[in-house]
């Protein structure tokens, strides 16, 4: 009983061996990949992450954008996570287009999901759904960071969010 209770504690110390030598070498090699995945148009914040598509397009064409990356349009739910769109943004010079808008009901921002804006980053007397004959219903995010409504047919800088 003794001896064969110690053979066994021998063997599960070498299968915790083999473990830890499995997850430093998974380790190393997602924190490669992650570097590889963010450069030169990503960043993480949390457990989230950015990426600049890189194309210029209507909030429709920008959301499928995204959709077909099995991601969805950038959606900053805190000022960190609103800073890490604004770098993205500042790096094109280019506003970029936001996931929310109050398409359903007007004067109502949404996420994608229908839920109701948890954090926002409005301009000074935005949003006004300016429109020259066009409502503004989407929201696009300025080098500054501020946010301002538009209309969903203007072209904007695509940036999805995983
Ligand atoms: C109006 C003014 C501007 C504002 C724009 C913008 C259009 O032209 O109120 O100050 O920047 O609307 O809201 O989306
Ligand atoms: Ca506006």
């Amino acid at each position: 009983k003794g001896e064969s209770g110690l053979t066994e504690v021998k063997a599960v110390r070498q299968q915790v061996a083999v473990l830890e030598g499995h997850l430093r070498r998974l380790q190393n090699a997602f924190s490669q990949y992650k570097k590889a995945v963010l450069f030169p148009d990503g960043l993480a914040v949390g457990e989230k992450i950015f990426k600049m598509a890189g194309v210029v397009k209507s909030y429709s064409d920008a959301q499928q954008v995204c959709r077909e990356a099995r991601g969805q349009l950038a959606s900053p739910h805190s000022a960190a996570e609103n800073e890490a769109v604004t770098q993205l943004v500042r790096a094109q010079n280019k506003q970029a287009y936001l996931s929310m808008s109050d398409i359903s009901t007007e004067g109502r921002f949404t996420y994608p999901t229908g839920e109701s804006l948890v954090y926002s980053n409005w301009a000074s007397g935005e949003p006004n759904n300016n429109n020259d004959g066009q409502p503004e219903n989407c929201v696009e995010i300025y080098p500054e960071g501020k946010w301002n409504d538009v209309s969903c047919s203007k072209k904007l800088l695509v940036i999805c969010e995983f």
